[in-house]
């Protein structure tokens, strides 16, 4: 009896994005036999299933699949699968970084830096109300300082192409090291030296027990009065009673938040009706279909060949 055909389970996009899953893959997969199938396709057998590409799956789901092999997030944070108490313990976790995606996401922590450093949350608001009043902004990109937390794929990429446009730039790891054109802080003890220096603060951190509510009223403190932050990790990254109170009280001066601990951000939620806060959704960094289906069709390659693929999820440090 012949073995049947793998499939690629995807819950990501809604079932009318399988058609163009199904395409990408048949694109890069080099011929590989491969099935696309969509998560609620009653007619897919159990057994076939191999890969799952997916984007919040219900708890118990993966748990489902005899035969899984490997788990591929269609984004490249993961906590939206480790959150499945029933995850299939051994199985690869594969995160989604893609060229695009550090191309979206260091352009859009440059555009979220300039608007605040011109202080755009003003003029939207001199605009609602229709009131012309002139005002320059106080400072250019090279008398401003940028601390970007989480040197990882996405967080270097914003940090060069910052320092490329002018901006003072340094990084904040969990491990030391060298990078040209900015200063690297590592670990709990450089922290507050990073914080000192830094008047637009990046979030590129990982959800990880480390950094949940890492930016929370201590956090603040130690930042300059007046600095600004800007918050692509995740919504889990901020302590929103304290950064809504260092906000009111001037401390921070304003923020841009593209991810949040409910998603999508309940319509009674604060952050939309402060004055010094942007809220755009989730939308920072997602890379187009095709290019995550490159992504997903490597990564199935080098498995099938016994490889080790990129930005597989490491358990043991957590991200
Ligand atoms: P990586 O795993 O490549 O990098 C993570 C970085 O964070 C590393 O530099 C790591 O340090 C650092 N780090 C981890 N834990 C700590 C800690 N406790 N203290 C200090 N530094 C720490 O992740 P990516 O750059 O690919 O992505 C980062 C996150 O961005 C994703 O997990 C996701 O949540 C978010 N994201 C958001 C998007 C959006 O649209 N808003 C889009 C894509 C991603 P070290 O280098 O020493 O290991
Ligand atoms: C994410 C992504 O992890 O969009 O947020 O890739």
């Amino acid at each position: 009896m012949t073995s049947p055909t793998p499939i690629l389970l995807v819950k990501s996009g809604g079932a009318a994005a399988v058609e163009e899953w199904r395409a990408g893959l048949a694109e890069f997969s080099a011929g590989l036999p491969l099935e696309v199938r969509w998560w609620d396709d009653p007619a897919v057998d159990p057994q076939a299933v191999e890969y799952a590409l997916v984007w919040q799956p219900e708890a118990g789901r993966l748990a489902r699949y005899p035969n899984l092999k490997a788990i591929l997030s269609s984004a490249a944070g993961v906590d939206h699968i480790l959150a499945d108490p029933e995850l299939p313990a051994a199985l690869p976790v594969v995160r989604m970084v893609t060229p695009e995606t550090r191309q979206r996401m260091a352009e859009f922590t440059v555009m979220a830096s300039l608007m605040l450093q011109k202080d755009m949350p003003r003029m939207i608001a001199q605009q609602a109300r229709r009131d012309w009043v002139e005002f320059a902004s106080p400072r250019s990109a090279r008398e401003m300082r940028v601390g970007v937390m989480g040197l990882g794929a996405l967080g270097l990429a914003c940090a060069r192409m910052h320092a490329a446009i002018g901006f003072a730039v340094a990084g904040w790891a969990r491990s030391p090291r060298d990078e040209a054109g900015m200063d690297c802080y590592a670990g709990a003890a450089q922290l507050p030296d990073f914080l000192a220096r830094t008047d637009i603060l990046i979030c590129l951190l990982p959800d990880t027990p480390d950094t949940h509510h890492i930016i929370d009223a201590r956090l603040l403190a130690q930042l300059p009065a007046g600095a600004m932050i800007v918050n692509v990790g995740r919504g889990s990254h901020v302590h929103a009673p304290d950064l809504l109170a260092a906000l009111d009280a001037g401390h921070i001066g304003a923020a841009l938040l593209d991810v949040f601990e409910r998603e999508p951000l309940p319509p009674d939620a604060p952050f939309w009706r402060h004055p010094r806060i942007m809220v755009t959704p989730h939308a920072a960094a997602t890379p187009s279909r095709r290019e995550r289906a490159r992504q997903a069709a490597a990564t199935i390659l080098a498995l099938r060949a016994g490889k080790t693929p990129e930005h597989v999820y490491d358990r043991e440090r957590g991200y």
